[in-house]
């Protein structure tokens, strides 16, 4: 069997993802970097894989696959020993499918709406309604988690890997109140403890922090 290829870059919240995913599993790769600030997505060659241009994009043997929460969906059903991590029973499917979807849609586009236009203009100020976007997340991923250990339940599950990859980012524009933010707080804080966690996930995550936070002049709470 081939290594799996993960194009990324470890400052990106839905790489660090893949990466959590992958070693969860305990399945070989190659990491292959792309240089986002100097356009490496935007090559030919990388838009002939991904015409998106985006990171994480695995190649698997000859098959390409982007979107962190397809990949980590496709890696579990393909490689992995049990189902844990993506169960296949509908319902908790559906769970671990609709907390990776508010990943995407919710707690990543606020993130992203904050840093893309930091990155494609230079812009340095984030308005208030960007932050109140990313409190408004932080306060649904609270809510739930709930009583549970993770996001979905009881159970570690690759939501938990989508999740926790873009929260742990957050800092990248405001701090996470530990008192108003208890229930992330500590969740974060029992995913820090699994062995493959510091170099998958809070390496990149701190780099990414300290970057974003030198280069703001104005985060408006
Ligand atoms: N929903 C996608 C988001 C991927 C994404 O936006 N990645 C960023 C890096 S964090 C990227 O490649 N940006 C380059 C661009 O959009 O031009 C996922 O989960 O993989």
């Amino acid at each position: 069997m081939s290594k799996i290829i993960v194009y990324g870059i470890d400052l990106s919240p839905p790489v660090r993802a893949v990466l959590l995913t992958l070693k969860a599993l305990e399945l070989p790769y190659e990491y292959k970097e792309v240089d986002l600030a100097s356009g490496g997505h935007k090559r030919p060659e990388f838009l002939q894989k991904n015409p998106q241009g985006t990171v994480p994009t695995i190649d698997d043997n000859g098959s390409i696959i982007w979107d962190s929460h397809a990949i980590c969906s496709y890696l579990v059903d393909k490689y992995g020993k049990t189902d844990a991590l993506y169960p296949k029973d509908l319902l908790k499917r559906a769970g671990v499918n609709q907390r990776m979807y508010f990943d995407a849609s919710s707690i990543y586009m606020a993130l992203w709406n904050c840093s893309r236009p930091f990155w494609v203009e230079g812009c340095t100020v984030v308005s208030k309604e960007k932050t109140g976007n990313i409190l408004e997340a932080l306060r649904l991923t609270d809510v739930f988690l709930g009583e549970n250990l993770y996001i979905t339940g009881d159970t570690l599950t690759i939501a938990d890997f989508c999740c926790a990859a873009t929260v742990s980012s957050l800092p990248a524009v405001l701090d996470i109140d530990p008192v108003k933010y208890s229930k992330v707080t500590a969740w974060l804080e029992r995913l820090s403890k699994l062995p493959y966690y510091a170099e998958a996930n809070a390496v990149g995550a701190t780099k990414y922090i300290q970057y974003m936070r030198s280069q703001w002049t104005n985060v408006e709470l």
